[in-house]
């Protein structure tokens, strides 16, 4: 009978998954997963149902509270390094100024909540690092020898971008001499070990309370450019990135950058196509942030692709399809 056969379908994973899974969060998971969709209950990422979301409440009352801020159009100007130019050794001073019209708009990491403005660093195709003090250089070091690209834009402290013109900036240089050696330990300027600072998503820890703290920077990986045309379409994956949890995990932001490409929403020809685990494509047509809820506890990979009217990845130095991991921890 096909209700028997059924409830055999259902029941035979889930009490796999219940030897499987001993924490009660697992089992929380597990129920929520069999609620939501019909598929048999599995406790692997596969099954997560996502869906967008509005954006989240907590973020509207964030954004109340700063006043003009979010209307502002801060203007990046890249200033080292200077586009064309060699850097001798493998640590590259990025220095940025800051102008246009802020409304109070300034980067700065609030020492009490590890969080603030900031700008996004981009070296090559690798996940951004955040950079709040702009009063000092931050140090981009053991970066490997040969051709590199940065791309900086201005960020809110929930790492929305700022989507005006004048917000991105793009710089490309040379590496001579370069390190490369990700077996070195992280070094701040001043010898210390720096913490394992690859989730910007959370404060990271603070800066030793030195008389004369070091700047901030980030070992990088090795990677050196694409053959990127900055008059081409290109799509700049930025969010979500590394560790997200507890709350943070409700409804995760899928935020990019665009230059030299309009979406079909917002009157032009191409669209930013998005995947979760390898599953279902699904497309964004206005270029503004998505809220996505549904994340299961585990590691996923997100994949960012720029397309034209065919479905076609548009090709620039291989920026345009981008795919991330992250971590959700429930
Ligand atoms: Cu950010």
């Amino acid at each position: 009978m096909k209700l028997s056969r059924l409830l055999l379908v259902l029941s035979a994973p889930a009490l796999a998954v219940s030897f499987a899974g001993c924490s009660s969060d697992m089992n929380a998971n597990t129920a929520n997963a069999n609620a939501n969709t019909n598929a048999a209950a599995s406790p692997t990422p596969a099954v997560q149902s996502l869906s967008v979301v509005e954006r989240p409440q907590k973020i509207k009352d964030q954004s109340a509270q700063r006043g003009e801020q979010d209307a502002a159009a801060p203007a990046l100007t890249i200033v080292e390094p200077k586009e064309g130019a060699t850097v001798n050794g493998s640590t590259v001073k990025l220095n940025l100024k800051l102008a246009g019209d802020l409304k109070g708009y300034q980067p700065h990491k609030d020492p009490s909540t590890g969080m603030g403005n900031h700008i996004h660093v981009i070296l090559d195709n690798q996940p951004y690092e955040a950079y709040y003090e702009l009063g000092q250089p931050f140090e981009l070091r053991n970066v490997s020898e040969g051709a590199h690209t940065i791309r900086v834009f201005a960020s809110r402290p929930w790492h929305e971008s700022y989507k005006n013109e004048g917000s991105f900036q793009m710089v490309s240089f040379t590496v001579k001499g370069g390190g490369g050696d990700a077996s070195k330990p992280t070094t701040t300027n001043s010898g210390q070990k720096m913490a394992d600072n690859s989730n910007a998503a959370k404060p990271a820890a603070s800066p030793s309370a030195s008389p004369a703290p070091a700047g901030e920077g980030k070992d990088m990986q090795p990677s050196t450019a694409g053959a990127v045309d900055r008059k081409q379409p290109l799509l700049t994956y930025s969010r979500p990135k590394g560790e997200y949890k507890g709350a943070d995990t409700d409804a995760i932001m899928i935020d990019f950058w665009l230059s030299n490409a309009k979406l079909q929403g917002d009157g032009g020809d191409y669209r930013v196509r998005y995947s979760v685990d390898g599953g279902e494509a699904k497309y964004i047509d206005k270029w503004e942030p998505i809220w996505l809820t549904g994340w299961v506890a585990g590691k996923h990979t997100v994949k960012l692709e720029l397309v034209d009217k065919s479905g076609n990845v548009v090709d620039n130095g291989g920026y345009n399809s981008t795919s991330r991991e992250i971590t959700v921890t429930k």
